[in-house]
């Protein structure tokens, strides 16, 4: 497993930040085997010295920044490059440690600090560090030049999979064409996606942080456990402060139990008058060093509730909870994939309105700003890896294996402490029908499981329900399904039988709970029919309404739950199935709401006066 935690970069009494987001250098690598930036060292001296450069924001896509296609559609290695000026308290402060970290980036990155490498990171969507202390003390009075080589090539070992296809016809295809293959459909945006900053930490530090919660009666309990590095002779010193900044508990010690009296539990949205409730988990480490006492602090934010799955429900404190809720996509016009403030407090604007009171992060991890959200808001969470199209028989082996286990290591370790988090999801749509899919799954889950006994664990289906070889290992069944879109299209009829049919041939194979996870059909927005056709708001609204009546038999047996598919349109690979994306948002990619949207909200709403 790995060797370091990766708490969030918090400012405290003992660490700083200083941010890099904003505008760096840019240059794509459009060499015939992208490799003229390696060849050529562009690390080594600036950029702009060996070839032209363009302004590239960070963070955002670089896709959709400039004018050229050839840009938007680039496969390989692209070059980012910032200089910033360390502060000199830093550098004076031997014992400090710098560290340069970086929210995500997709997919490959290859980091240099003054032309010396100081790290690499495979694969998107999760965040890497290093120190580069050393790096920078060796040049003071001098601004540090940061160089991010990032490549997004997909291949079959990479989360997600794909297979780069080279056309080598020189008839029909320019000299050196290549193209990515990927089984997802949502655009495939690259660059780096999330912030980039430096932060710092006393020589002794408090390395990771890992709670565990629970409750009896009106008592509250916090398992945490710190790690600190950088001394062997630290002394650990924990209080639990509550919303009013009154001490709830206190304790010393590496590890412990918080007790927790009057205990104000972390509810959903919808489900309790204070949802989101979070206490303030302040962590405070003094340390002997060779540069004197060092004390380094660290505050948590923490939920404390339980999550417990039945055979026919999903508890949360002991209650049955029903996802009422989306599915997301960390997209929008011009910044791609890249965190957009604006945009993640319009969409809690906007889940709220809807009344919904869950997403899944489909299909990769979003990121911690928006997860830190759902722990305030109430809003839960399926947490999902960016096992996405895992559908070659190829990509089940034992290379890929090897990598998605570790791809579960960083998501855990990243978001194993958020109470919104309820359950994992290690796949979406894989072949779970082919032979090597039974081990596949059997040890990706296990091994989930080892990582965090408290949750549950889960992939997403759209396989045949008696051909399926990971469904036995799941806690709960998510199945998705697109009844009257890719069947029978045109046929809303179909739906009521079908649906039936597919939740009855799951219960009562497994005796899990249910949660369909994907359902719905696109709509351009402004399209109108009667009776409704398909790419109609009509058919759109016509297809929700015809599961949710089946929702409706099932959800007080063993259904727990229905996630749209999806919350807004969002941008995809151009194919004859999409025009300008994928248009099954309920609302735009812009947020405006299609009729569909109104049709979910008196939904959500009547759901949430039921049960809450
Ligand atoms: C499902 C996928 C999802 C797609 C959706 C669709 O899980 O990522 O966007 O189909 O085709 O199979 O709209």
């Amino acid at each position: 497993s790995l060797e370091n935690g990766m708490l969030f970069p918090r400012e405290s009494p003992s660490r700083e930040i200083k941010e890099l987001n904003g505008l760096w250098a840019f240059r794509a690598d459009f060499s015939k085997d992208r490799n003229l930036g390696f060849q050529k060292a562009w690390f080594q001296s600036p950029l702009a010295e060996t070839g032209p450069v363009i302004d590239m924001p960070v963070p955002a896509s670089y896709n959709d920044i400039t004018q050229d296609a050839k840009l938007r559609d680039f496969i390989g290695w692209v070059w980012y490059e910032r200089e910033v000026w360390i502060p000199g308290r830093w550098l004076q402060d031997v014992g400090r440690r710098i560290v340069l970290r970086v929210g995500s980036a997709h997919y490959y990155s290859v980091v240099w600090v003054n032309g010396v490498k100081v790290t690499e990171h495979e694969g998107g969507h999760l965040p890497f560090e290093a120190d580069i202390g050393s790096v920078a003390r060796k040049t003071p009075g001098v601004p540090c030049r940061i160089t991010i080589a990032v490549n997004n090539t997909l291949d079959l070992h990479t989360l997600p999979p794909g297979t780069i296809q080279h056309m080598d016809d020189p008839k029909r295809y320019p000299a050196g064409y290549i193209v990515q293959n990927t089984n997802f459909d949502f655009f495939n945006y690259a660059g780096i996606h999330r912030p980039v900053l430096l932060y710092t930490t006393p020589s002794a530090y408090i390395d990771d942080i890992t709670v565990q919660t629970s409750f009896s009666d009106s008592t509250g309990a916090i398992a945490y456990q710190v790690s600190v590095l950088g001394s062997d002779s630290a002394t650990v010193k924990v209080s639990l402060m509550d919303k009013d900044d009154k001490c709830a508990a206190s304790s010393s010690g590496a590890s412990g139990v918080l007790k927790v009296p009057n205990v104000n539990l972390w509810w959903p949205y919808l489900m309790h008058d204070r949802p989101g409730y979070l206490y303030s988990m302040e962590v405070q480490v003094s340390a002997e060093t060779k540069n004197g006492l060092t004390e380094d602090i660290y505050t948590l934010p923490v939920g404390i509730r339980t999550v417990q799955v039945t055979s026919s429900q999903f508890l949360i404190n002991n209650k049955p909870f029903y996802f009422h809720g989306v599915n997301k996509h960390e997209d929008l016009d011009i910044r791609g994939k890249g965190l957009d403030w604006p945009l993640i407090v319009k969409d809690f604007n906007l889940l709220k309105w809807l009344g919904a009171n869950s997403f899944r992060t489909s299909h990769y991890p979003y990121a911690e700003e928006i997860l830190q959200m759902c722990d305030r808001h109430g809003i839960v969470v399926i947490d999902e890896c960016p096992g996405v199209g895992i559908r070659d028989i190829r990509s089940f082996d034992n290379a890929s294996l090897a990598h998605h286990l570790v791809v579960m290591d960083e998501l855990v370790r990243r978001d194993k402490n958020h109470p919104s988090v309820v359950m994992w999801s290690v796949a979406n749509e894989p072949a779970a029908e082919m032979p090597p899919a039974g081990y596949y799954f059997k040890s990706l889950i296990s091994h989930t499981k080892s990582l965090d006994a408290t949750r549950p664990v889960t992939f997403v289906s759209n396989s045949n329900y008696a051909m399926d070889k990971g469904a036995p290992y799941v806690d709960v069944v998510c199945v998705n399904s697109y009844f009257s879109w890719y069947h029978d299209p045109g046929h809303t009829e179909v739906i009521s039988i079908q649906l039936n049919t597919q939740f009855e041939n799951w219960y009562g194979k497994y005796q899990k709970p249910i949660i369909q996870s994907e359902y719905g059909a696109d709509a351009v927005p402004g399209l109108h029919s009667d009776p409704p056709m398909m790419f109609t708001e009509e058919y759109q609204k016509t297809v929700l309404q015809s599961y949710h009546s089946v929702f409706d038999q099932k959800r007080k047996k063993y259904v727990i739950g229905e996630l749209i598919w999806n919350f807004a349109d969002f941008m995809t690979a151009q194919t004859i199935t999409r025009v300008v994306g994928n248009k099954k948002g309920i609302f735009t990619r812009q947020r405006q709401p299609k009729s569909a949207a109104f049709i979910l909200r008196e939904r959500y709403w009547g759901l949430a006066n039921e049960t809450g």
